[in-house]
């Protein structure tokens, strides 16, 4: 691995990713992020010039990733429309990035043969019963929601079918929910923390049950490194770190260490088709490959991130407005 291209460079957890690969290996990377309202080009400040080209561009632009691909050894795929609540306002973007922008970029990786690694997410799975004893594991069938899950679905199966079809030397992984730095504040720790930062009322959705089994962003880094480096080909390997907690358990955990009264927040109308809870089963990836997460402290996680977003207000207070004009005219589509 010396010329990685990484798609996505400049979201939360592709400028997490940029940053762990320039530490740990000696890689060159060039980010290729058509900069949407995610993605800020400042979460790859700080890095040293010679290790790191950026270009702007979209990964549907089959000409451009053509000659990307061709310039590098190997992709690590993280470009995508990320966020379930836009995904039911407007699901066009979706089909456009995360279904055409991923075939695109088959398409270029299969005419050079080149290591490709596809980032997805739990949500392909569907949903488990909060009772339900099992977990998701590479062999539970796909089952998604939303159009945002449905649309990573779909470029999984892209993957897979290349893979099979064409010899395509791609692995693939589905991690669960990410926390920590540099997360667009639409996303829920980051939406509450900055509500609290800004004097908002935290927002919880139905009656705050639903489950997310939380990871943070470094250690699905490290998973993902592992598996580029010792990945068997045409495997999908599931990235998690035992952090089951239910929405209205991560808000208390906030509204504590941040030091408000625990029913300082509004419950909400709950998300359409909301998936009730996610649960992984990541043996896999610990028995093949001898990864464990690192940070499975999720209290001093949450306390850093805090920090993080009291720190750099700079960073996310062009976003925070937008975002909740964003959710207010959710909730008005509600009560209509
Ligand atoms: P994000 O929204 O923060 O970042 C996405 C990045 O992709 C942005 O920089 C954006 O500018 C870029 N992008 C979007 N459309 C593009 C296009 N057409 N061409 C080029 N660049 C484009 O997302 P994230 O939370 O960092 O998620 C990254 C990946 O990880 C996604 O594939 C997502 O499905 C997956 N994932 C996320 C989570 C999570 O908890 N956030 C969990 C599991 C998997
Ligand atoms: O204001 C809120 N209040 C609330 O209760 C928001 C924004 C969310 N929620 C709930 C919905 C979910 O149950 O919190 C939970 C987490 O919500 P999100 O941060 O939107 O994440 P989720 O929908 O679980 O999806 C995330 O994890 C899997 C990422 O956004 C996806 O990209 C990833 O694939």
């Amino acid at each position: 691995m010396k010329d990685v291209l990484v798609t996505g460079g400049a979201g939360f957890i592709g400028s997490n990713f940029v940053h762990h690969l320039v530490a740990h290996t000696d890689a060159h990377v060039t980010v290729l992020d058509a900069l949407t309202y995610a993605g800020d080009r400042r979460s790859l400040a700080g890095l040293p010039e010679n290790r790191l080209a950026f270009v702007r561009g979209d990964i549907a632009d089959s000409a451009l990733v053509d000659d990307l691909v061709a310039g590098a050894d190997t992709v690590v795929h993280f470009a995508a429309e990320s966020h379930n609540d836009n995904s039911l306002a407007e699901p066009r973007p979706f089909i456009d990035t995360n279904v055409v922008g991923t075939f695109t970029l088959l398409e270029a990786a299969r005419r050079h043969d080149r290591r490709f690694h596809h980032i997805s997410t739990d949500e392909v799975y569907g949903d488990l019963a909060l009772d339900d004893p099992e977990r998701f594991t590479e062999a539970t069938p796909y089952n998604p929601s939303s159009p945002y899950s449905s649309t990573k679905a779909a470029s999984d199966l892209l993957v897979r079918a290349w893979v099979r079809s064409f010899g395509l030397r791609a692995t693939l992984s589905n991690c669960s929910n990410n926390y920590g730095p540099r997360q667009h504040v639409e996303k829920f720790i980051p939406r509450q923390i900055t509500n609290i930062l800004r004097g908002i009322r935290p927002k919880l959705y139905g009656r705050g049950l639903n489950v997310r089994d939380w990871i943070h962003v470094d250690d699905h880094s490290s998973a993902v490194l592992a598996i580029v480096e010792r990945g068997r080909v045409g495997e999908t390997y599931l990235i998690g770190a035992d952090g089951e907690r239910s929405n209205a358990d991560v808000l208390a955990d906030i509204l504590r260490l941040m030091g408000r009264p625990d029913d300082a927040f509004d419950f909400v109308t709950d998300r359409a088709g909301h998936d009730l809870r996610y649960a992984i089963d990541w043996s896999k990836l610990r028995d093949e490959l001898g990864w464990e997460p690192a940070r499975r402290d999720f209290d001093a996680g949450l306390a850093a991130t805090i920090e993080w977003y009291r720190a750099n207000e700079d960073w996310w207070a062009g976003s925070k407005e937008a975002t909740e004009a964003f959710y207010r005219s959710v909730e008005e589509r509600h009560e209509r």
